[in-house]
């Protein structure tokens, strides 16, 4: 594939690139409303087309993950592609969007829900799957409603069910309402909820890919990333491609929220610079680009930026790695000066501590104890001591659990009380975020 002409500037997306077209719900999200948009176009001439070109498309894309781990889609899409020795194939659409700061899946099921149904058909064509069963969070009521209309409506008019579109293919999509634990977004719980059992995640290997749903291959994936697959087939993945920079391809949801003056979700281009997204498309900080204090850039599980660091970065994958944080579910969490940053850690502290589902014991105990800690520090009643112990207690959750909610839980501690990034860094950012809670902490132990 021929690579994209080096860009150097991103965004604004134009209104015919956008793949979201009912994204602010200004239009009919029902069958004929989707088809007018251009949904289940030419869907019968894609299937046909088969496996190794739906997969191929999506790999020249470059769509990597849209879940929070950027894992290229391509290549996670073809691990399926090879003998189950008779056992049915599945794709699991991951629909439990749980991480604080998150609601861009929300808006797809509520806005444009026939993209996901089309996206389970070509996403499953790709991997040979027989099923598609969206699990999505208990409290999306409304969504999961709209989502069963239009299921029904694409079994009414043959697009899904038996010989979906007339291609040949049978394939059905079933949905499934999770009961309000956010542990279930982590895909091995996932499949362990689905199955009827506690959702605990599982130890990885083996994938689903090779042991998933019932002991099948399944292959779990985000809403977006299973929702744009039909638009990039139709549009090419080359076309896909030209969006974002090289590795960061794309156009991609933002969900903005915190103190902005108007909270919004956006289809953007990848790679589009932070400052740009929040003034462009949130009405700026309130109180101006100089009151900022900080951005969680990609929901809870990534820690946040100082202001020195959002006055450059570029909102994707590889520019979020470099500052030491990650676009995670590209979800941000704006905050500004008025902000006690030590009471906002302790409160998603809180949350992890309230949602891990205590199979490992470096989890369970250990993010209550930083919770506990976090809640001293906040009052201004803990000990100095303490303010060493937590790092310790985090650096021994940290790649020590079965799942990667320790990980998401002891990140935010780390990063805003001991200095775990670069030297370079940790200078740059000492008088906002990192150490500043750390002074702070340190001002309020007695
Ligand atoms: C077969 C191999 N499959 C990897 C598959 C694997 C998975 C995908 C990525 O975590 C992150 C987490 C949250 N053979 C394979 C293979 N795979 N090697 O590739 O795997 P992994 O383990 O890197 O990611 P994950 O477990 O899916 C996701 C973070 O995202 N997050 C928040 C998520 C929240 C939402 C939401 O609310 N919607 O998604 C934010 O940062 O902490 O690190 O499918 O099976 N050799
Ligand atoms: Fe459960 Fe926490 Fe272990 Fe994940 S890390 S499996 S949430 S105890």
């Amino acid at each position: 594939v021929e690579a994209p002409p080096k860009k150097t500037t991103f965004g604004p997306l134009a209104d015919q690139d956008r793949i979201f077209t009912n994204l602010y719900g200004r239009h009919d999200w029902r069958l004929k409303g989707a088809q007018s948009r251009g949904d289940w176009y030419k869907t019968k001439e894609i299937l046909l087309k088969g496996v190794d070109w739906i997969l191929n498309e999506i790999k020249v894309s470059g769509l990597r993950g849209r879940g929070g781990a950027g894992f290229p889609t391509g290549m996670k899409w073809g691990f399926m592609n090879k003998p189950s020795d008779g056992r049915p194939k599945y794709l699991v659409v991951n629909a439990d969007e749980g991480e604080p700061g998150t609601c861009k899946d929300r808006e797809i099921m509520r806005n444009d829900p026939h993209k996901l149904v089309e996206g389970c058909l070509v996403a499953g064509r790709a991997m040979g799957a027989r099923a598609a069963y969206i699990y999505i969070r208990g409290e999306f009521y409304n969504e999961s409603s709209n989502l069963q209309v239009a299921i029904n409506e694409a079994y009414g008019a043959g697009l899904i069910g038996k010989n979906s579109c007339g291609s040949g293919y049978d394939f059905d999509v079933f949905v499934m309402r999770g009961a309000g634990a956010y542990i279930c977004g982590e895909e091995t719980a996932l499949i362990e909820s689905l199955e009827g059992k506690q959702g605990k995640p599982r130890l990885k290997p083996p994938f689903p890919a090779d042991v998933g749903v019932f002991g099948c291959p399944t292959t779990v994936a985000n809403v977006e990333t299973v929702a744009v697959a039909p638009t990039i087939c139709r549009r090419g993945g080359t076309w896909f491609l030209g969006f974002g920079r090289e590795r960061n391809s794309g156009t991609k949801l933002f969900n903005i929220s915190g103190h902005v003056n108007t909270p919004c979700t956006v289809e953007e281009e990848m790679s589009i610079p932070l400052k740009d997204l929040i003034e462009r498309h949130a009405g700026g900080v309130r109180g101006g680009w100089d009151n900022l204090l900080c951005v969680i850039p990609g929901g809870s599980s990534t820690p946040l930026i100082p202001r020195s660091v959002c006055d450059t970065v570029l909102m994707d994958f590889d520019g979020l790695v470099q500052a030491q944080t990650g676009l995670g579910t590209a979800a941000l969490i704006v905050m500004d000066k008025s902000t006690d940053v030590i009471r906002a850690i302790a409160r998603l502290i809180e949350f992890y501590k309230h949602e891990s589902c205590g199979q490992c014991t470096p989890c369970r105990e250990g993010v209550d104890w930083m919770n506990k800690m976090m809640w001293r520090f906040v009052k201004g009643d803990a000990r100095a001591a303490e303010i060493d112990m937590i790092w310790e207690i985090s650096k021994q959750i940290e790649g020590h659990t079965i799942c990667a909610l320790g990980d998401g839980a002891a990140w935010p501690v780390q990063v805003n009380t001991r200095d775990t990034v670069s030297p370079e860094m940790f200078d740059r950012v000492q008088v906002l975020s990192v150490a500043g809670p750390l002074k702070d902490i340190q001002r309020r132990v007695p």
